[in-house]
């Protein structure tokens, strides 16, 4: 229950299978998006201080709802479904597709995206979208490359090339070792407003 001195206080409120559940709130949405099996869920339940409340997958494709939890503060965290999971029925993947299309694009109360990559790809088509719609819609943006403890030392020193030769600067982290996690926490809490504009409300 206790999340530890830096925790969130994190709590699991709503999961919602179309635009319409969601919750109708003042909160800021903090939301992690990505790849599926990137390690979006890991990451949330790393920042919110380490109670496992998302639910973390053996297997791509865990998270296929959009996860509500709510901070002690005035945040919401969003763990996402994950794009690029083919071992769905193709009807399945385009309702998930769609649902998080909604979200991204319409969702009044997302002030925040953490884009979260395996550290060990090179980026891919869908990141840099992600990243061209948090600046086109005008969200804040966090670029978390994780799974850092699964890289060798030059493959790290690669990553880090990789990702500064396309302009990028992500936070590389481990929810195993816990590099990068605070970080990660220190810059949703601090980017991330604490109350969304009145003039940017919307009902979706
Ligand atoms: N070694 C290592 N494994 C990790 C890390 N983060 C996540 N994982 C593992 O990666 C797998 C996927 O993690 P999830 O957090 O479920 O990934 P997700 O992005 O939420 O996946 P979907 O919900 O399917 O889109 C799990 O087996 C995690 O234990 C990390 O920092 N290091
Ligand atoms: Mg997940």
């Amino acid at each position: 229950m206790m999340a530890g001195h830096h925790g969130l206080e994190l709590r699991f409120v709503a999961s919602a299978a179309r635009l319409e559940d969601c919750p109708r709130w003042d909160r800021v949405e903090a939301a992690f998006a990505g790849r599926s099996n990137a390690g979006k869920s890991s990451l949330l339940n790393a920042v919110g201080g380490g109670t496992a409340l998302a639910r973390v997958g053996r297997a791509p494709g865990q998270t296929r709802t959009l996860n509500f939890f709510v901070t002690g503060g005035a945040l919401a965290l969003v763990d996402l479904p994950g794009y690029g999971y083919a071992r769905v029925s193709a009807v399945a993947a385009q309702g998930i597709a769609a649902l998080l299309r909604c979200y991204l694009e319409r969702r009044g109360n997302l002030g925040l995206l953490t884009v979260v990559m395996d550290a060990r790809r090179p980026l891919a088509q869908e990141e840099r979208l992600l990243i061209e719609l948090a600046a086109r819609r005008g969200i804040e943006l966090v670029l978390a490359a994780t799974k850092f403890d699964r890289l060798s030392t030059a493959e790290r020193a690669q990553a880090e090339r990789r990702f500064s030769a396309a302009g990028l600067r992500p936070v590389f982290c481990s929810v195993k070792t816990g590099i990068g996690v605070e970080e990660i926490r220190r810059r949703i809490l601090s980017a991330a407003p604490a109350r969304r504009p009145p003039a940017l409300c919307s009902r979706a």
